[in-house]
């Protein structure tokens, strides 16, 4: 599946349905890829960085010229990445498009560096990603940070990568939609209507992206208190928590080039303790997202709030309630359902099909499964990695499944699901460098 979705220097998330690399799909994907082939996990970020902008965003797609411009909407000729996106330093000779997606990037490349050192340091694999790293990390915390906060905000539903999650409505409902006639889906020919966003969250993503664009890709950070956000500022605990693991993956390839990592490591600690400031929500035992614009936080559980369970340097109570949250009612882990679902199951919002509204995907199981493991909760990580593998074989490596049955929907032949997939069944070790210790067999009971 991995080989059939490769296109020579990248990997395809599915061939129908999303024919070009998307940013965090790709780092999941050199995760599972790096056990296979470490030279194509490394060949994988290396394609993506290369379309990285002048102002260090890194785009949420890279399209193939090959591809026709129909077989997915927005497609180049509505992002116009290179003269739109000129004075942020769009790149001339690849399209792309302007807005990000959540920064799992620098933990991808440590890990891919940790399959095959020799490798890596034979190709100079980090010394030519770490000052792209920099970059990014740079421009999310220098340029989004539009709540004044410390943290990162969102500027699109499609930037935090759960797209339709009812956690966006709030914000989204500020959004005047494009009318319908005004651009044409592209989705809906390779899905169930039923299992994709609606016309009208469509509208109001159309919308988003082209006031972005128009405005030439430009942030405007530092007003406090939402003052520089556009009509949709969000800050999303999944994407702040991702990108503070990688802040920590950076200060080991710091180290590893021979750099002195604290600093970086002292940043992320303060990142967390921003994060809990801001978004932690004792009540709820979980994170929420906050809305920049209204400035409060949002009343929806959505599973991005467990995924700071990822952080080493979480509060130990924190963690312990994130656990909890996650094997109570709202969630089921080890209970109602076979894998954690995308939204609580007790708001009304859920829908057990439609995107990101309920389903589980595959990426955020993988990603509470290492929390899990690295806040020394070895038995419901080992539970997790099976339902996982389970899963994912018998629902033909789906985008995502019913959360109850494992039934699959959207895509079949994921490059995601494939690769982490692939990533469960291998063996790690003891520690894997960012603190994670191995579920079976292994070192902490
Ligand atoms: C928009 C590629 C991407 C994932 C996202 C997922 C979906 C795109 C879409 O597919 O988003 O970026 O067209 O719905 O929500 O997480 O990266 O797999």
């Amino acid at each position: 599946m991995l080989e059939d979705n490769w296109t020579g220097t990248s990997t395809v998330p599915s061939r129908n349905l999303y024919p070009h690399q998307w940013s965090w799909d790709s780092a999941f994907i050199a995760i599972g890829l790096r056990h296979v082939s470490p030279l194509r996990a490394q060949t994988e970020l290396e394609t993506l960085l290369n379309a990285q902008w002048g102002d260090g965003r890194v785009p949420h797609i890279v399209f193939n010229p090959s591809v026709p411009l129909d077989a997915y909407f927005p497609s180049p000729d509505f992002w116009r990445s290179s003269t739109a996106g000129r004075a942020a330093g769009a790149p001339r000779t690849v399209q792309t498009s302007g807005i990000v997606q959540p920064p799992v990037h620098a933990l991808a490349a440590w890990l891919v560096h940790e399959a095959d050192p020799g490798l890596s340091r034979a190709r100079g694999f980090l010394a030519r990603v770490y000052p792209r790293l920099a970059a990014w990390h740079r421009y999310l915390l220098h340029r989004r940070d539009l709540g004044g906060g410390g943290l990162v905000s969102v500027v699109h539903p499609w930037e935090q990568g759960m797209d339709n999650s009812p956690c966006w409505d709030l914000p989204l409902s500020r959004v005047a939609p494009a009318p319908a006639r005004s651009f044409r889906r592209a989705d809906l020919a390779h899905g169930a209507p039923g299992d994709r966003p609606t016309d009208l969250d469509y509208g109001r993503y159309v919308r988003l992206a082209a006031d972005y664009r128009d405005g030439g890709y430009r942030d405007r950070p530092g007003g406090g208190h939402g003052a520089g956000a556009g009509a949709f500022a969000v800050e999303d605990p999944a994407f702040n928590a991702l990108l503070i693991a990688s802040e920590h993956a950076l200060a080991r390839i710091a180290r590893e080039l021979g750099a002195a990592g604290t600093a970086r490591h002292a940043r992320a600690r303060r990142l967390t303790a921003a994060l809990v400031r801001r978004l932690w929500d004792p009540a709820a035992g979980m994170f929420l997202c906050r809305d920049v614009r209204g400035g409060r936080l949002i009343r929806e559980r959505g599973v991005c709030g467990l995924v700071p369970l990822l952080l080493p340097a979480l509060p130990r109570e924190i963690a312990a309630a994130l656990v909890r949250t996650a094997c109570g009612p709202h969630f089921g882990l080890g209970g109602a359902v076979r894998l954690v679902p995308s939204h609580d199951l007790l708001s009304p919002a859920f829908d057990r099909h439609r995107y990101w509204r309920g389903p589980a995907w595959f990426n955020v199981n993988w990603l509470l499964e290492r929390g899990l493991r690295l806040h020394g909760r070895p038995g419901p990580a080992a539970a997790l990695r099976r339902a996982v593998l389970d899963t994912a074989d018998s629902s033909g490596f789906a985008e995502y499944v019913d959360p109850y049955t494992g039934e699959p929907r959207g895509a079949a032949g994921f490059g995601w699901t494939a690769a982490l997939a692939l990533d469960l069944l291998h063996d790690r070790p003891a520690r894997d460098g960012n603190g994670v210790q191995r579920t079976e067999g292994g070192d902490r009971g």
